[in-house]
């Protein structure tokens, strides 16, 4: 017999391996203490916003207590969350970073 139809490229093998990555929020709790320019500062450099988007959101987690930086896979997510949360110590601010699963 022969193997003919019988190919050695491997096909998918399981669609739950095709499925999109779960996704993660980034997001900014308010404080009392932390100033505002701060918080405009750290959302230009660790989530790459224009000033005026920055300010958007600063004033969103200002007046509403929390507020969306991005949404990430987990991996970026968790690097975003302790690169924010180093930054605040190291300038002494009390700023709160944290990630939760997308919907
Ligand atoms: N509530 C802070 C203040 O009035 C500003 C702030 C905004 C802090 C967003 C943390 C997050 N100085």
């Amino acid at each position: 017999d022969d193997d003919l139809g019988h190919s050695s490229v491997a096909i998918a093998p399981d669609e739950t391996e095709l499925k999109p990555p779960s996704m993660y929020q980034v997001v900014l709790f308010n404080d009392d203490f932390t100033p505002m320019d701060f918080v405009v500062y750290v959302l230009q450099r660790f989530f790459n916003m224009d000033a005026a988007k920055a300010q958007h959101v600063m004033m969103e987690v200002h007046t509403k207590g929390k507020g969306v930086c991005g949404v990430y896979t987990f991996d970026i997510a968790e690097t975003k969350v302790v690169q924010v949360q180093q930054f605040a110590q190291q300038n002494e601010h009390p700023l709160m970073c944290d990630l939760e699963k997308a919907e």
